[in-house]
Parts: C-alpha cells; structure tokens; sequence
C-alpha cells in the first residue's frame, strides 16, 4: 500500500553537501519524491516539530540545533515508505547505526544525526502540515 512519510535534511546535511547523497539513496529505492524545498527553520517550526521531546534532557539542543539554519524539507511517496526511510536512515544514534545505512555510513553526531524521518502515520500528519500546504502535495 502506498505511503506518504515526511523526511527533513537537517542543518550538518545540508553544510556538509550531502544533500545529493541521501536524496539519491531514497530515489534509487523508488521512493518518489513528492514535494521538496529548502526552508530556513525558525524556532517556533523547530518546536512544533520536535514537540513530541519536549521535556527531555536534549529537547533544548535538538531545537536549537536546527533553529535559525537551512533545511530541506521534503515528502517521500511509496510502498510502506515510513518504515522503509527508517531502515535507509538508520538507527538514532550514528554508532549503532548499522553500515548501508544514511546514519552508519555518513554521521556520528547524535543530536545532529543528518535526518529525520516520521516514525508513524500520526507523525507524518503532524510534521508535513508544518512546512507544506495540501495544494503543494496534490497531482
Ligand atoms: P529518530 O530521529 O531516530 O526517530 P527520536 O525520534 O527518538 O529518533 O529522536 C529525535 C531526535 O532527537 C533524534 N534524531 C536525535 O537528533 C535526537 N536525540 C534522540 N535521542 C537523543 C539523545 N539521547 N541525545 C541527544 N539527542 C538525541
């Protein structure tokens, strides 16, 4: 069954020039690329997305990681498409994450892992309406 997941590139993939990389590892997958920009995160989209945290001991250096920096946003359209992009990602912390995978071959920071990626339909409900209208996502 096809499924739409939200995927943000964050600030160190962007930096770094990693950009193509990962888009590439999504694409040769089949996932097809439903929406995509590049937004400068304000502090306020940063909270909404990462409300889920808040409360936790890192809450405050994941948001202020990604505040005020450029981002690329994007929805990725395919079969199981949220737990197929979890897989590519990777494990959260980079040196568990498995070689192969976005995390295991190109990150070590934990706070600033290169992706994220929605763990569950409810999460890619919340987190796409962040950052795209309905209108961006149709046809
Ligand atoms: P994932 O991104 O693999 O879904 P989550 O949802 O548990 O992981 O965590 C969201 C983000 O919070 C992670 N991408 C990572 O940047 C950060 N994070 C998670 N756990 C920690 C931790 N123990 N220390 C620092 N940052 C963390």
């Amino acid at each position: 069954m096809s499924e739409r997941t939200f995927v943000m590139l964050k600030p160190s993939a962007v930096e770094r020039g990693l950009m193509g990389e990962i888009i590439s590892r999504f694409e040769r997958k089949g996932l097809r690329i439903l929406a995509m920009k590049m937004v400068r995160m304000g502090r306020e989209e940063a909270e909404r997305l990462y409300e889920v945290h808040r409360g936790k001991h890192f809450y405050e250096q994941l948001v202020s990681t990604i505040a005020g920096k450029r981002v690329l946003v994007m929805v990725l359209e395919g079969r199981s498409a949220i737990s197929v992009v979890r897989k590519l990602v990777g494990a959260t912390d980079p040196v568990n994450a498995e070689p192969g995978t976005i995390r295991g071959d190109l990150g070590l920071d934990i706070t600033d892992n290169l992706v994220h990626a929605s763990d569950s339909n409810e999460s890619y409900e919340h987190e796409h309406r962040i950052f795209f209208h309905e209108s961006e996502l149709t046809g």
